[in-house]
């Protein structure tokens, strides 16, 4: 998602690369750049022309600023900072509001045939679930039989009533649905419009119908980011006609160029509120123009992780743990909590790919190495210890390694590879544990983070391990165990025996 547009401020920066100054020539040159890669998302051509003379004025017009700490800002990073300011200003402000002051709030979804209206309607009555609302699903779709099952599927996976009356008019059908939602003290109304193709009259004329009728307090506009400039066209002849609050655009998981996100609110005036991320039911976000533009300019959605982060984590344990790890004293058991943490955030892809600067890396890193069964292999071989191994991992010697291997059939190497690797990552922990109680250490540690983050900010993740320098997650250079050749198999298995010898000779 968002490639091409990464890849054009990608290349803008490398333009500005080691320049001592912004000047009119440099930051056009890189401003055309930005130029090709909104053409080829499919942003409106009005709305590029106003973006870059706004970013040119904000680049060019202001002095650049020193950072605290007394670091220089490059003209890089002033040129990226504007970008991202401009770009939050093009998506923004934010507006994620429901009006639920009904009884029973009502909330219309309307939109072109496949862009997600059904979908949504699920993720939507899910969300509001779980704020402890009481929504009801109405199939205001009669013309596709398979849209009322649709819904139907939904309602059942959500314990949630389903209005579907055979053969009735969507406009009566609402009104009914309205009157039986107050009858039986549901708080909240969905109701699913069918789609179009195109927009045609009929349509239009139907669902201004069910807006006259039931007078929903909020008719929400769902658009696949997939389609361009096409989108904010369609987006605009139905706010003329319904005058809709708000957009749900989907479907950002994909391959979209993702034009329409960045043009839809200039363009129609009318907020985004929600962000459709894939096809189950949780995988609807609020809109934040900030995460937004992060992931556009390729500096992920950091914010976006940390709330996944903090929904699915107790902050509790996750400091203990932290504790734990930077005190070296980090376990087994601890590192299966912890890798059933991660799990729960989602695929390894999905993770990575929100961090900052992962864009182009993710590209990069073999398929194999971000597969997610590779998690459940290191947790088969932990698995395969005995409770004490787990807590005291000092123990592990060459036969408890066979056994081990023999009881989650894996091979010695792979074992071995586990622990090594595991024991690596603990040292490291344990060495930032010192470093933090040393001031010059600490600040060492700062700048080089510094320069590693290039000022995209990604805040520590408490109990998260580095990503990939635990075992497990791809750990040994991005490869994977599918990834090894024959030769580098063979060299990797002579390591590991001069490794058992030398452990077996410590032990002596
Ligand atoms: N990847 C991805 N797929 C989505 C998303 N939202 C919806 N889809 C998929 O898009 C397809 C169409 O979604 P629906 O919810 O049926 O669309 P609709 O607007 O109700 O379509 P009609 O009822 O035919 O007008 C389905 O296969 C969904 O699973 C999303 O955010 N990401
Ligand atoms: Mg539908």
């Amino acid at each position: 998602m968002f490639d091409v547009l990464s890849t054009g401020f990608r290349n803008a920066r490398l333009k500005l690369q080691g320049k001592a100054q912004l000047n009119e020539d440099n930051v056009s040159e890189a401003l055309r750049e930005v130029r090709a890669s909104l053409i080829q998302a499919d942003v409106g051509i009005d709305v590029i022309k106003g973006f870059l003379a706004r970013v040119k004025e904000r680049t060019l017009g202001s002095v650049v600023a020193v950072k605290g700490g007394g670091m220089q800002v490059t003209p890089q990073d002033h040129f990226i900072n504007a970008c991202y300011e401009e770009l939050v200003e093009l998506m923004g402000p934010v507006d994620t509001s429901l009006d639920l002051t009904g009884k029973p709030s009502i909330i219309m979804m309307v939109g072109l045939q496949g862009s997600g209206k059904t979908t949504t309607t699920g993720k939507l009555a899910k969300r509001l679930l779980a704020e402890g609302r009481k929504p009801m699903l109405v199939a205001a779709d009669i013309y596709r039989p398979a849209a009322v099952d649709q819904l139907m599927v939904l309602g059942r996976k959500l314990g949630l009533p389903v209005f579907s009356i055979k053969g009735l008019d969507p406009v009566k059908l609402s009104k009914l649905a309205v009157a039986q939602a107050r009858n039986v003290g549901r708080d909240v109304v969905i109701i699913d419009t069918a789609g179009r193709l195109a927009i045609d009259e009929q349509l239009m004329a139907e669902l201004d119908a069910i807006k006259s009728t039931v007078k929903p307090h909020n008719i929400l506009f769902v658009v696949d980011a997939m389609i361009g400039q096409d989108a904010v066209q369609t987006a605009r002849t139905f706010d003329e006609r319904l005058s809709f609050d708000g957009f749900v655009l989907t479907k950002l998981d994909g391959d979209a160029r993702g034009g329409a996100a960045l043009s839809i609110k200039a363009v129609t005036g009318k907020p985004v509120k929600f962000l459709g991320q894939g096809e189950s039911l949780d995988k609807l976000e609020e809109f934040r123009p900030e995460g937004l533009a992060q992931r556009i300019l390729g500096f992920g959605d950091v914010v976006g992780l940390m709330h996944d982060f903090e929904k699915h984590v107790d902050q509790a344990s996750v400091e203990t743990d932290a504790k734990k790890m930077l005190s070296g004293a980090f376990t087994y058991e601890d590192f299966v909590k912890q890798l059933k943490q991660v799990r729960k955030l989602g695929p390894m892809r999905e993770i990575l790919s929100k961090l900052p600067g992962m864009g182009e890396a993710l590209r990069q890193i073999p398929p194999e190495a971000l597969d997610d069964r590779e998690l459940d292999r290191t947790l088969a071989i932990i698995h395969s210890m005995t409770r004490q191994e787990r807590r005291n991992p000092e123990i592990l010697s060459d036969s408890r390694f066979r056994r081990i291997a023999r009881g989650c059939g894996r091979d010695l190497a792979d074992v071995e590879a586990l622990h090594d690797r595991f024991l690596q990552a603990r040292q490291m922990m344990k060495g930032l544990g010192g470093m933090m109680g040393n001031p010059a250490a600490m600040q060492q540690m700062q700048r080089q983070m510094g320069a590693m983050q290039q000022g995209g900010g990604m805040p520590g993740f408490p109990g998260m391990p580095g990503m990939g320098g635990f075992p497990g997650m791809g750990g040994d250079g991005g490869g994977g165990r599918p990834t090894l050749s024959v030769e580098e198999k063979a060299a990797r298995r002579k390591k590991q025996k001069q490794k058992r010898k030398a452990r077996k000779k410590n032990r002596k």
